[in-house]
């Protein structure tokens, strides 16, 4: 269903859509002309998708795919530990099921005591398990040593990666990487990278699977491209939409088990539910060392067994949570010491898992609106670490005005993770803190409170949802559509939640009630605090909430600010 003649100049018809509420929310997301419009609007599987032989080395990784299958070799797949690696390690595993190819092994690194990315302990062990060929998903470019040791030990490797390549490239069979060589779309996520060769795989033809039978593996792309943060536009869009499509079906006996664990709708599964509910899940088994578990999970075939695995991730989820908040509390304590909070938290704890550390800076930063860094330590003894923004104070701004700090850091504005010299580690408070202080404004991330709209709560209707779910999936580079609503007046102001955490506005509207909820938040916290019966302006996502089955619009408060005179 086209939106008008793709070959047609700019035209009446263009000025006409970029008039209409989607066409200007799609101005604010750069999209400017009706092709690109088009293309955003019906992504097309067939059509949309690049060609994986566009990726650098494919053809060679396919040679010595082939090769090694037709020889019978065992074959290892080596995937990250977390929610990229291990639904591209399921992508492969499921490919050599597929094909009827039982000579191979997945293999998911501890994350605490082996890391990230292949290590020498690891290459023994597949060669003692007479593997001969490794292929890696979602590590592996930034290995040269390892990978030569493998050489060295008589394994042949082939990277499939996505990471940034470092200066110094590994040597082996082919290094599958879109940001090598001249793929179109270097954004794609590692499972992606993993779902191209197997697309690549089957479209040589000479397989038990028909050329397109890769199509159901799409819904552990999918997962990952939600989860891994990449900025979902051009193929990522793509392969995010078909994902959700193929994630909704729920062919998996483990989806299904999650989905109804969590009283989820398959068929109205959203990209928060994968961001929120499903993915934290998963990652959960690797931070609390059982990858495995996320790995059986997504790949049983029994129903039972779904269950029961469902259970077990459940079970560590909240070990995962108990973990964080013992984290959190001691932090509290701390700080009670503090005559005066600092303007930069910094602390650390050798006994703290770096895993869980993340999640605990996340929460403080939230609390505390200010940059948080913590510490723990890894079971090789490294000095590791998370830091989360809380305000508009960037996180990377700070830590490259210190680098003589860290042995590595990376990130973005408003989140990273750095290692640390163990004598540099007693600095780290007081050199943050300093650092703070010699940037002052410089450190300001972006503000991103953008208004897409200006709306009446009564404008929250059918037309809106129906635009909102064409502009789905939202995330990195598409974000949700800011609403602003002038001069609206909450008639009931509630805290819910089994600790009251969460804040709730009712809106009378013409049509009926309107709820604004803010999640783990505070009235306060707000730049005007809500009051019942005084007006305000609202800033708010629109959301289609599928909870316990229900289906409704609410909104989703960004900020509350003094109604606009
Ligand atoms: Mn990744």
């Amino acid at each position: 269903m086209p939106i008008a003649d793709t070959a047609a100049p700019k035209s009446a018809a263009t000025e006409e859509f970029f008039l209409t509420r989607l066409g200007r929310l799609l101005k604010a997301r750069g999209v400017t002309t009706l092709e690109e419009a088009e293309r955003f609007l019906y992504p097309s599987y067939d059509e949309h998708l690049h060609d994986p032989f566009l990726l650098h080395d494919m053809d060679k990784a396919i040679a010595t795919l082939t090769a090694a299958l037709s020889g019978g070799e065992r074959i290892a797949i080596f995937s990250d530990y977390d929610c990229d690696g291990i639904p591209g390690g399921v992508i492969l595993h499921d490919l050599f099921k597929a094909i009827a190819y039982d000579n191979f092994q997945n293999y998911i690194p501890h994350r605490h005591f082996e890391g990230f990315g292949l290590n020498f302990g690891a290459i023994d062990t597949l060669k003692s398990d007479n593997v001969s060929l490794i292929i890696t998903v979602d590590c592996g470019i930034a290995d040269s040593k390892v990978i030569a040791y493998a050489y060295e030990r008589g394994l042949k490797v082939i990277v499939t990666d996505h990471h940034e390549p470092p200066p110094d490239l590994p040597r082996a069979e082919a290094l599958v990487n879109p940001k090598l060589g001249h793929y179109p779309f270097p954004e794609i996520c590692g499972s992606a990278v993993a779902f191209k060769l197997a697309q690549a795989l089957l479209s040589t033809g000479r397989l038990a699977v028909p050329p397109g039978g890769e199509k159901w593996w799409l819904d552990m792309v999918g997962l990952a491209t939600i989860a891994d943060m990449v900025p979902l536009t051009g193929e990522n869009r793509v392969l995010a939409h078909f994902g959700l499509k193929v994630l909704r079906r729920a062919r998996r006996p483990g989806l299904r088990a999650l989905y109804s664990q969590h009283r989820l709708s398959p068929s109205h599964l959203s990209e928060d539910d994968v961001g929120f509910t499903i993915a934290p899940r998963l990652n959960a088994a690797s931070r609390l060392c059982a990858p495995k578990e996320a790995f059986s999970l997504l790949t049983t075939i029994s129903v039972v067994e779904a269950k029961e695995q469902a259970e077990r991730l459940e079970k560590l989820n909240r070990e995962r949570k108990a973990a964080v908040a013992q984290i959190t509390r001691e932090l509290h304590e701390r700080l009670k010491l503090f005559e005066e909070e600092p303007s930069v938290l910094v602390f650390g704890n050798p006994s703290w898992r770096p895993s869980l550390l993340g999640l605990a800076a996340g929460k403080l930063a939230d609390e505390y609106r200010r940059p948080v860094f913590l510490w723990g330590r890894d079971g090789n003894g490294l000095i590791k670490g998370s830091c989360r923004a809380g305000g508009q104070v960037s996180v990377l701004a700070l830590m490259q005005t210190a680098p003589h700090l860290f042995l590595e850091y990376g990130g973005h504005h408003f989140s990273g993770g750095f290692s640390v010299r163990a004598e540099s580690i007693h600095a780290l408070g007081k050199e943050l803190q300093l650092a703070y202080l010699r940037l002052g404004p410089a450190t300001l991330a972006a503000a991103d409170h953008a208004v897409d709209e200006t709306l009446t709560l009564e404008e929250v209707d059918e037309t809106l949802r129906l635009d909102l779910r064409r502009l789905s999936p939202f995330g990195i580079g598409n974000p949700k559509p800011i609403f602003a609503f002038n001069n609206v007046a909450p008639a009931r102001l509630e805290r819910f939640g089994r600790d009251k955490e969460h804040l709730k506005l009712v809106f009378e509207t013409a049509r009926g009630e309107l709820e604004a909820v803010a999640f783990f938040t505070k009235p306060e916290a707000f730049s005007v605090t809500p009051e019942v019966g005084t007006p305000l302006t609202m800033l708010a996502h629109v959301e289609e909430s599928y909870f316990a089955y229900r289906q409704r619009l609410r909104l989703r408060i960004v900020d509350l600010r003094q109604r606009a005179s």
